[in-house]
């Protein structure tokens, strides 16, 4: 089976600024469908920046973002996951018709999400995560980054495991850009089979992140960070993903198309 794509819509006010409410949550939803058309697989809903720096919201205002589009969504036929630290907000995504829960923290900034992902039995996104993102970068120190990242990873799996969450649903992510610097993110792309080789889905976010600008010429744009995006997708491919996280969905289709044939004619 070829790598999924899961396209990213982050329901935040930046994200839709274009009208009212309603005209927000039905641009996001219009957003989802027209991505799951292009070649989505996954369309992955986001209600709280995690950016660099980024402040948290409540649990209330990310589930009145989230939830309508999630709901809309999930009527429409589009498989929908919740990108989400609050264990409340995963259980009533879920409730809403979400079939994944992506937490970029794996379970570490609320102490409920291994017993609802336990209990709502869906596949469960366990990212390499330091702290929130306000502070991360200053928690960017490794010895080597791949061991310590596939440690803390691992120990996170065995934490949300022995709370009943099923090991099958386990997929693991490296967290790329978070808590990582430049160096630190292509050391973990270079080292992505031995995350493979863990035996669990692998799920890589790469989508328009800063390290990306290292290959671009100074006055880049973030849409520029788009073909490097999808050439690290089809790499990622090769490596084993399992599904790679990205805003360009067409883009990737044809990256992943394009490894697709090249494996075929492996041999
Ligand atoms: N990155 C972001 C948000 N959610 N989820 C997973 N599983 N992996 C990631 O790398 C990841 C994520 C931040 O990126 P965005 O602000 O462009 O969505």
């Amino acid at each position: 089976m070829s790598t999924r794509i899961l396209g990213i819509l982050n329901v935040t006010p930046d994200s839709f600024s274009d009208g009212g409410e309603l005209d927000g949550a039905d641009a996001a939803i219009a957003r989802g469908v027209r991505m799951t058309a292009e070649g989505a697989d996954l369309v992955d809903v986001g209600g709280e920046s995690t950016r660099p720096g980024a402040g948290r919201v409540s649990p209330a205002e990310e589930q009145r973002r989230v939830l309508p589009v999630i709901a809309a969504l999930a009527a429409e036929g589009v498989t929908v996951s919740v990108d989400t630290l609050n264990a409340d907000t995963a259980s009533r995504a879920v409730a809403a018709g979400a079939a994944l829960i992506n937490d970029v923290s794996g379970g570490l900034a609320d102490p409920d999400m291994a017993r609802v992902v336990a209990e709502a039995g869906v596949p469960f996104v366990v990212m390499h995560w330091r702290g929130h993102s306000a502070d991360m970068n200053s928690r960017a120190q490794y010895d080597d980054v791949v061991a310590e990242v596939r440690t803390e990873l691992l120990a996170r799996v065995d934490e949300v495991v022995r709370q009943g969450v099923d090991p099958d649903n386990v997929i693991l992510d490296p967290g790329l850009g978070f808590a990582k610097n430049a160096e630190h993110n292509w050391a973990l792309l270079g080292a992505l089979e031995d995350f493979v080789d863990l035996g669990h889905r692998v799920l890589v976010g790469a989508s328009r992140k800063r390290f990306l600008a290292d290959v671009l010429p100074p006055d880049a744009g973030m849409a520029d960070r788009d073909p490097a995006t999808a050439v690290v997708s089809a790499l990622a491919a090769e490596a084993g993903a399992w599904a790679v996280r990205v805003h360009d969905v067409p883009a990737t289709r044809t990256a992943l198309a394009v490894q697709r044939e090249w494996r075929r004619h492996r041999g």
